[in-house]
């Protein structure tokens, strides 16, 4: 276990990660001082802590501080000036997860993939619970591993959902089983290539050893070339392919071939979680219950009731044939375009929000092939509009408000269609926050205004 007495440590960054970093520090009187390069975090913050952990906010630090340990919040990249001139003092560095573990007791259930692993993470942990374990849903989903450590017992399994940049910093951090469910460019300002991404992403299987799980989509290419160097057990899974070994999907039923023996795990119809990206995330989920022996007939109940995560992808009502899908954490252009790619066509949009001078070129080149009429509203709605012109893409109107923008979704959608709001902006403006803003959506779908 790493020693923190007389250590003297940095933590960087006092977002989620680093607000519950100084925690646990000071419940350890360890020396710390605490960087936030934004001067408008928490001024309060300090009052919180004892005179352990000394604060410097509006500033990173310069890399020549006098320290044992730095260890980082998954946004702070390791290319930052000063983290290189950290690296090349050798002075040890630790990214929140791989710091957490060192003191986590339990086990390790591992997610990563570009998309889907906040919806896998939550539907594992679904699956864990069910099956009788202490499980912890912590990670990238937004529950730092560091605040579920201390009340972990070697029965506990933590279920983490590993973004790139918490990949990024580990060293020792293994998991019994872990899944990549797939990779597609991301992260791109960070991480440069697309190479370069994928390999992080790899890292979640690099200090696994023979009797571990790694848990493969077998339709992805730069995912199944992780397979090629593992020393873990294998399990493969398919939404294409019929698999000698592996999971896989044949007349509607998802099921999981180990040598010659075959077991239905359950019927595609009877999983809550419709779409053919969700296919991925269930398969993902149902190799990690398989790799810790949970009984078939939880994973079955559990498949059959979870509904999602709330505002990302949530299926709020099929009624006469047309889905309505809440993904009103959108929040952004690129979360949007990953919403909208779930759909390969006859969607109804609702979109446009606060105003935070992003580009929307890429969302609505992907109009003409989904977007069956798109809705704008909010401040960006002209700025939409407008990108949808010189993209030659007319099917488009104007809403005054939520009400208005469901109405006239309504009007249009025949059975077959999917009425989505992925506003690609955040909410402000309209509502004080995007979970406002999804129940303002679901209420208007469900006819409660
Ligand atoms: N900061 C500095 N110096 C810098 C850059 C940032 O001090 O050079 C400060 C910022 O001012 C801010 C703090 O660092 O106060 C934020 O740290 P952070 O970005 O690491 O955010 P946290 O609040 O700690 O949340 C992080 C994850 N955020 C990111 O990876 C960007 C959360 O994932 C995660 O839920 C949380 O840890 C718990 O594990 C969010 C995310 O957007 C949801 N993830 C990306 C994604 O899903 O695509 C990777």
């Amino acid at each position: 276990m790493m020693q923190l007495k007389d250590k003297k440590v940095i933590v960087i960054g006092l977002g989620k990660s680093g607000v519950k970093l100084l925690e646990f520090l000071d419940k350890k009187h360890v020396q710390t001082t605490a960087y936030d390069s934004n001067n408008t975090t928490d001024k309060s913050l300090s009052e919180k802590f004892s005179a352990n952990i000394n604060f410097k906010l509006g500033q990173n630090p310069n890399g020549d501080e006098i320290c044992d340990l730095v260890i980082v919040s998954p946004g702070i990249s390791m290319n930052l000036e000063f983290m290189k001139k950290f690296t090349d003092r050798n002075i040890e560095i630790a990214g929140e997860v791989e710091f957490a573990y060192n003191f986590a007791k339990g086990r390790f259930v591992s997610i990563s993939g570009t998309n889907g692993k906040t919806t896998t993470t939550a539907l594992t942990g679904e699956i864990f619970k069910a099956a009788g374990f202490d499980t912890r849903v912590v990670g990238n989903i937004g529950n730092p591993v560091i605040s579920e450590v201390e009340t972990s017992t070697e029965d506990t399994i933590f279920v983490a959902e590993l973004s790139s940049f918490q990949l990024e910093t580990i060293k020792k951090f293994n998991s019994k089983a872990a899944v990549v469910i797939n990779v597609t460019p991301d992260h791109l300002d960070r991480h440069l290539t697309v190479e370069n991404y994928a390999a992080v992403k790899s890292r979640i299987f690099e200090n696994q050893k023979n009797d571990d799980y790694s848990i493969i989509n077998y339709d992805d290419p730069s995912v199944r070339k992780m397979a090629e160097k593992l020393k873990s057990r294998l399990i493969f899974f398919s939404k294409e392919s019929k698999l000698k070994n592996g999971i896989y999907i044949e007349n509607g039923i998802i099921k999981y071939a180990k040598n010659s023996d075959i077991k239905e795990i359950i019927k595609r119809d009877e999983v809550f979680l419709k779409g053919n990206h969700n296919l991925e995330n269930v398969m993902s989920a149902i190799g990690l219950g398989i790799a810790n022996d949970v009984d078939i007939e939880v994973m079955k109940k559990v498949l059959r009731e979870f509904k999602g995560v709330e505002h990302r992808l949530e299926l709020v009502e099929n009624t006469g044939g047309i889905e309505y899908i809440n993904d009103s954490k959108g929040t952004n252009v690129d979360s949007s375009i990953k919403a909208l790619e779930a759909y390969d066509h006859d969607v109804i949009l609702i979109a446009g929000g606060y105003d935070k001078k992003a580009e929307f070129v890429d969302f609505v080149k992907m109009f003409s092939a989904r977007v069956k009429h798109a809705i704008f509203m909010g401040q960006t709605r002209q700025k939409l509009a407008d990108a949808c012109i010189e993209n030659g893409y007319n099917e488009f109107t104007f809403a005054q408000n939520m009400k208005e923008a469901v109405e006239t979704a309504k009007k249009i959608a025949k059975p077959g269609d999917t009425v989505l709001l992925s506003p690609a902006c955040a909410s402000w403006g309209m509502y004080n926050n995007f979970e406002e803003r999804g129940e303002d959506f679901k209420n208007n779908v469900r006819g409660h205004v």
